[in-house]
């Protein structure tokens, strides 16, 4: 039994207490980087091919180089998988400009940086009731999509962390976040949805949002239902006055709003839309044809042999 999870570092498998970078790395010293957090489920890692394509997107916004092919960065989080004989986990991947000179320019940075942490979770599947979150609209605002884009998935968290920290100051559970302009936009790590009469209704990219693979997942999934599905710019007051609101992001599925800034969603309970969408995504995350199988050449060995 390996008593420490193995981490993928640049081309080398490490224990967890030597998997180390040094202080000069920009993805430390300016948050110059990308990153993707993924789920794996009962042995398949859900959408990672749409993860690593986000990466490697939110890396060419940066003009970062990632030194491996795609196809190699799917099989490099599947390897570390293997090794860590994991069926269900939580995967950070992480690619950061590498180390260079102590000045913001990255010109001076060798090749960069690529790491893969593994960490086990307990279960195979999200637990049969969603949360229930009691949120606070924060006076934190998006980073507008001519600024620092929260469409690039990069290590600049700084604009999420200080909306964390009012909602603790508020003693709710998260964060939601207006645009610049004070449309909403999502929470520091979750996309935003709201109901109303039936209709279901989510902030567009112009609102500054993250390009969540859930979100995008949930969209075909309403559509998929025969509910209608709207992308468009939210209000406050809409999201105040709505019938059902819910987030969806990778490391809760979907999540119920229960309360924003003091006013009660609903029921303040799980709505009956969120109630069948959480259902069914659930039932989704595990199933093969949604991700990426991590052990499929032991399968088909296993098949053969018999
Ligand atoms: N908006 C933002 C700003 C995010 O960071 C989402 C929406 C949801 O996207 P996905 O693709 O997950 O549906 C995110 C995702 C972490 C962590 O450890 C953060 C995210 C995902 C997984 C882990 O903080 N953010």
């Amino acid at each position: 039994m390996q008593s420490e999870t193995l981490v993928y570092l640049n081309g080398e498998f490490v224990p967890k207490s030597e998997a180390k970078i040094s202080v000069f790395d920009h993805g430390l010293l300016y948050g110059d980087g990308v990153f993707e957090g993924i789920r794996a489920f009962g042995g398949s890692v859900f959408k990672l091919k749409e993860h690593v394509d986000r990466l490697y997107q939110s890396a060419a916004c940066i003009e970062l180089e990632i030194p491996m092919e795609r196809e190699r960065m799917v099989e490099t989080v599947t390897e570390t998988l293997r090794k860590n004989n994991l069926r269900d986990s939580y995967i950070r991947l992480v690619v950061t400009r590498g180390s260079g000179d102590m000045s913001v320019n990255p010109a001076s940075c060798g090749e960069g940086t690529v790491f893969v942490i593994t960490e086990p979770v307990a279960s195979s599947t999200f637990p049969k009731d969603p949360r229930i979150l009691k949120t606070v609209i924060t006076s934190v605002r998006r980073d507008p999509v001519d600024s620092t884009s929260h469409e690039i998935k990069s290590l600049n968290y700084l604009n999420s962390v200080l909306a964390v920290l009012e909602a603790n100051r508020a003693k709710v559970d998260y964060p939601v976040m207006l645009d610049h302009r004070g449309f909403v936009s999502e929470g520091s790590t979750m996309n935003i949805f709201l109901v109303k009469d039936g209709i279901i209704i989510t902030p567009p990219s112009s609102s500054g949002i993250l390009h969540g693979i859930t979100r995008e997942r949930v969209i075909e999934l309403c559509r998929d239902l025969k509910n209608q599905v709207v992308e468009r710019e939210v209000t406050p007051f809409e999201l105040y006055t709505a019938d059902e609101a819910f987030f969806t992001g990778t490391l809760l599925g979907l999540a119920a709003v229960g309360e924003v800034s003091g006013k009660r969603i609903g029921t303040g309970g799980v709505g009956p839309v969120t109630r069948r969408l959480y259902d069914e995504f659930r039932d989704i995350v595990s199933r093969p044809e949604e991700g990426t199988p991590i052990f499929r050449v032991e399968k088909i060995r296993q098949v053969r042999k018999r």
